[in-house]
């Protein structure tokens, strides 16, 4: 019997072989929004810790952080990034929201808080944060990352969330985008995670391949797509509140002064 045996494992290869070639003639084309498993080129990463803050003592980092955005300082008018909206106590990073005209330059309506990191990060690289939603009607709460230079503006939206605005709450909303150069690219998406992202902290992380981009919320995929390449360069890390003007209606100032959140980032590399 074992005779047989040895001699039908290659009478089977033999046979299965133009099996394989038509399934392998078939296979399925990449399609762009197709969930994938991540890879890298076809190796597994691992990962290792390159960055990592959280937020203990009572003033932020200046040395990995700013505390504005250089690169867009008019802000979204008539809400302005101002460095006293960002605290840090009690081992937590607030982002405030206040409404506060009287005490800002002419035009200017809402007080926001926003943070951005010195350093620019590129894939492979997992990013992610604890952070516990801002509830202000139109005020979102922001974990994202953005480049603007003459050549390219990216960016990536791991949560862009309206916790307090009508029936958004329980949303997680981001997005994938190249404002320019033309063609433009808007990939914006939403999973409703049944509860609302300001009740509680949650860790929302990004997975950034150079051939896929992931992005879950307490390790549940709510984006998953291939990096078609335009997302490649490398993009500083930010965490902001703000409203939308133009898009959606400013927040009542009653909703003011509320916060945002945020336990811990890390960051980590391929090795
Ligand atoms: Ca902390």
């Amino acid at each position: 019997m074992k005779k047989y045996r040895k001699a039908l494992i290659p009478l089977l290869f033999v046979l299965l072989i133009p099996v394989m070639a038509q399934c392998m003639g078939h296979r399925p084309q990449r399609q762009p929004n197709e969930p994938t498993p991540p890879s890298d080129s076809g190796t597994a990463p691992t990962w290792q810790i390159v960055f990592e803050d959280n937020f203990d003592g009572n003033s932020l980092n200046q040395s990995v952080w700013y505390d504005h955005d250089p690169q867009w300082l008019e802000g979204p008018k008539p809400g302005c990034f101002c460095p006293p909206m960002v605290t840090v106590k009690d081992g937590l990073l607030h982002l405030w929201a206040y409404y506060c005209p009287q005490w800002l330059p002419e035009g200017y309506e809402y007080a926001l808080g926003l943070i951005k990191s010195k350093q620019s990060f590129a894939p492979p690289v997992i990013i992610e944060a604890s952070i516990k939603g801002i509830n202000a009607e139109t005020i979102s709460t922001g974990f994202w990352l953005y480049e603007h230079n003459l050549q390219l503006w990216t960016e990536i939206g791991i949560v862009e969330a309206w916790a307090g605005w009508d029936d958004w709450g329980t949303l997680w909303q981001g997005g994938l985008y190249k404002h320019s150069p033309e063609p433009k690219i808007s990939d914006h998406k939403e999973a409703d995670l049944g509860y609302n992202i300001a009740d509680d902290f949650h860790t929302y992380k990004l997975e950034w391949l150079r051939d896929s981009v992931t992005i879950s919320v307490d390790d549940v995929v709510v984006r998953q797509t291939y990096n078609t390449g335009y997302l490649s360069q490398a993009m500083p890390v930010l965490l902001s509140v703000q409203p939308y003007p133009g898009w959606l209606p400013l927040p009542d100032p009653s909703c003011l002064p509320a916060e945002m959140q945020v336990d811990w980032v890390r960051i980590y590399k391929q090795q």
